[in-house]
């Protein structure tokens, strides 16, 4: 088990789709649960990657060919992660995308999917979102929770910007509004009026059941 998890953060880290994805099968055929995939290989390949990229040492298509790998084996977890859940009834409705400006998606679809998994209704509205689309959603599905992905410091005032179109179409009493995003941190949501900051997709997920009154 450790050697595949070990082989599926190379291929994450070589930046190998084809790999990541048949390894990350391997790991489900071996037993391995979802998501100790996810926080043994896949997130710590990212972090190396990450690593590099601001040391110098690997550049942009480098760190999109990572990207490339961590989404195929992705593609391959998620319903695994999803069926263990699946006898559970929704617990509420999030809407959550990445704000505009923004394209960074793997730690946005990363908690996307978590919340899925802990049996919440999820509408991912993608990247480079603009407010007006967030409103237009939360009035159509009736959401409870709203969440903010924003990983540039030029971006993150974006959030704050969905929040200000949420109060002026009289929604924010309505909805609750939870941020992220490396640039992020509980002092912004503070200062932005947002009602909650979580630092990654496992923490997300408690504080967003937490903003629901579930366990
Ligand atoms: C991969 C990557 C890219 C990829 C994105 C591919 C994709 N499909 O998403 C590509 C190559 C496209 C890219 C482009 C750019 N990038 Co980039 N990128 C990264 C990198 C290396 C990793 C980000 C990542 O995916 N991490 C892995 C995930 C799992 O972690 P995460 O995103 O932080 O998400 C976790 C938490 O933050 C949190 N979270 C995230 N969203 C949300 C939402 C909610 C609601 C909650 C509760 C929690 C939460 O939970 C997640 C899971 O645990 C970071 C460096 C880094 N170390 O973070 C730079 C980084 C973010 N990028 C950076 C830059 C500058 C850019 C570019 C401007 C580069 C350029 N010159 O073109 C462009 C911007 C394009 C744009 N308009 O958005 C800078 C930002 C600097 C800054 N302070 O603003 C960084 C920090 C690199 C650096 N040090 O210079 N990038």
């Amino acid at each position: 088990m450790d050697e595949i998890l070990h082989h599926l953060q190379q291929a994450i880290i070589a930046g190998d789709p084809d790999r990541a994805r048949e390894l990350a099968k391997q790991a489900l055929v071996a037993g391995v649960a979802p998501l100790t995939v996810i926080e043994q290989a896949l997130t710590p390949g990212m972090q190396v990657v990450g690593n590099q990229f601001e040391c110098g040492e690997s550049f942009i298509p480098d760190l999109m060919m990572a990207a490339k790998a961590m989404q195929e084996a992705m593609a391959v977890l998620e319903p695994a992660l999803i069926e263990r859940q699946e006898q559970r009834q929704l617990a509420g409705v999030v809407v959550i995308g990445t704000v505009a400006g923004d394209i960074h998606e793997i730690g946005k679809n990363l908690v996307a999917t978590m919340l899925s998994a802990s049996g919440l209704q999820v509408h991912d509205l993608g990247v480079d979102v603009p407010a007006s689309r967030f409103v237009e959603r939360v009035q159509e599905t009736g959401a409870d929770v709203i969440g903010l992905s924003a990983l540039l410091t030029t971006t993150m005032r974006n959030q704050q910007a969905v929040i200000e179109a949420l109060q002026h179409a009289g929604l924010r009493q309505r909805v609750k509004v939870i941020i992220g995003g490396a640039p992020a941190s509980p002092e912004w949501a503070q200062t932005i009026g947002a009602d909650a900051y979580a630092e990654n997709a496992n923490e997300a997920v408690g504080v967003v059941k937490n903003l629901l009154g579930v366990k």
